[in-house]
């Protein structure tokens, strides 16, 4: 069976349109796993600690036969690959790879909240989402277009194209 997951993916360091693009080739590789579409790439401010540079965010949409635990941790294998450190919560970081919606699937146990707890207030999450797929809904029947219309606005910026492949 498979399952259409989207995968929200964040850098603030080391060239981070670069990692994201790393990211996506890297997403689309993994074994039972075929990349439908990826989002452009935005800038947006730091959401928590305010003295770390501007993110680039955008977002997949995957559609995979793993479990949403495997691939979970697939996504954490690939942000260690590109040297992720855990320093703080909502710290810096080279890669961030979020588990945003997987099918109509609702989880939360000590290593999974599926959907995303924070998606509701993350422009950065949501944006790309709609560009995807803009008739996209969670398992609870909530559209991502008005998940967005309420989201507090943190001024995304949409990078042109040749910023992303
Ligand atoms: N985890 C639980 N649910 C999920 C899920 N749906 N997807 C667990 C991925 N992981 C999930 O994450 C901590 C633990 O969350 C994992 O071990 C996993 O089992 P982490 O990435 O190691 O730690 P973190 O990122 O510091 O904490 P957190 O709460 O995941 O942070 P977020 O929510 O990822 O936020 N501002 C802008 N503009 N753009 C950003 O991308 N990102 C963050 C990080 C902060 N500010 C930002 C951005
Ligand atoms: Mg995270």
């Amino acid at each position: 069976m498979r399952t259409d997951a989207f995968i929200g993916l964040g850098s603030n360091l080391q060239e981070p349109a670069a990692q994201l693009a790393r990211a996506v080739a890297e997403l689309a590789a993994l074994p039972e796993t075929t990349l439908v579409s990826q989002s452009p790439f935005y800038a947006s401010r730091p959401v928590g600690p305010q003295d770390q540079p501007d993110y680039i965010n955008g977002a997949v949409w995957l559609s995979t036969g793993l479990d949403p635990h495997i691939l979970l941790n697939q996504l954490q294998a690939i942000e260690q690959a590109h040297g992720r450190e855990r320093l703080r919560r909502w710290g810096p970081r080279t890669l961030d790879l979020d588990m945003l919606v997987f099918g109509d699937c609702v989880l939360d146990d000590d290593r999974l909240t599926v959907p995303h707890r924070e998606l509701p207030n993350r422009d950065f999450a949501l944006q790309p989402l709609l560009d995807l797929k803009p008739d996209l809904r969670l398992p609870d029947g909530t559209t991502i277009a008005s998940l967005r219309a309420q989201c507090p606005d943190n001024r995304l910026r949409k990078l042109p194209p040749p910023d992303y492949p």
